[in-house]
């Protein structure tokens, strides 16, 4: 089973479509592993998106992370990294397509309400970040037979 780390921005609690977005990974098979409503730190969100520290949109990109309560997940199941990034659809909200989650919620790439790991490697890092060991509960998901 691979991980992938997956955190529903401020936008998605304030526009009160939290419960549609986990529903979505549900009902696709996916399983939960770990999930927390929580308050990012501005140093954590820095961290998270140190990648991204020198481009212009850095500044808006921190502050809405940290604009309000996030929910993090930790995602599991057969190739899931590519499974949640693409149910999530494009980074740019002009070339997310409809019925993706982007695509269907999302009104600004800045605002664009999900994040997704990007990688396997990416999402291992950023359960970290996010995760303490003993949040994470790795159970026996009786679906998992019927999915794949
Ligand atoms: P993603 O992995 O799809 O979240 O995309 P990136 O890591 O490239 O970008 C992280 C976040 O930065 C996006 F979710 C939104 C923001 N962003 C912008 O605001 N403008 C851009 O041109 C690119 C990203």
């Amino acid at each position: 089973m691979e991980r992938s780390y997956v955190m529903l921005k401020p936008g998605a609690l304030q526009r009160r479509i939290v419960g549609e977005i986990i529903s979505r990974f549900e009902k696709k098979g996916l399983t939960i592993q770990a999930m927390k409503m929580m308050s990012i730190p501005k140093e954590t969100a820095e961290h998270h998106y140190g990648e991204h520290k020198d481009k212009p949109f850095f500044a808006d990109l921190i502050g809405y992370i940290t604009s309000g309560p996030v929910v993090a997940m930790i995602i599991a199941g057969e190739d899931a990294v590519r499974s949640v990034r693409a149910m999530c659809g494009a980074t740019k909200v002009e070339e997310a397509l409809p019925g993706t989650i982007r695509g269907d919620f999302a009104g600004a790439t800045t605002k664009n309400v999900i994040h997704a790991s990007d990688a396997p490697d990416t999402a291992e890092r950023e359960i970290g970040i996010f995760f303490e060991e003993d949040e994470i509960i790795e159970y026996d998901a009786g679906n998992t037979h019927w999915v794949y």
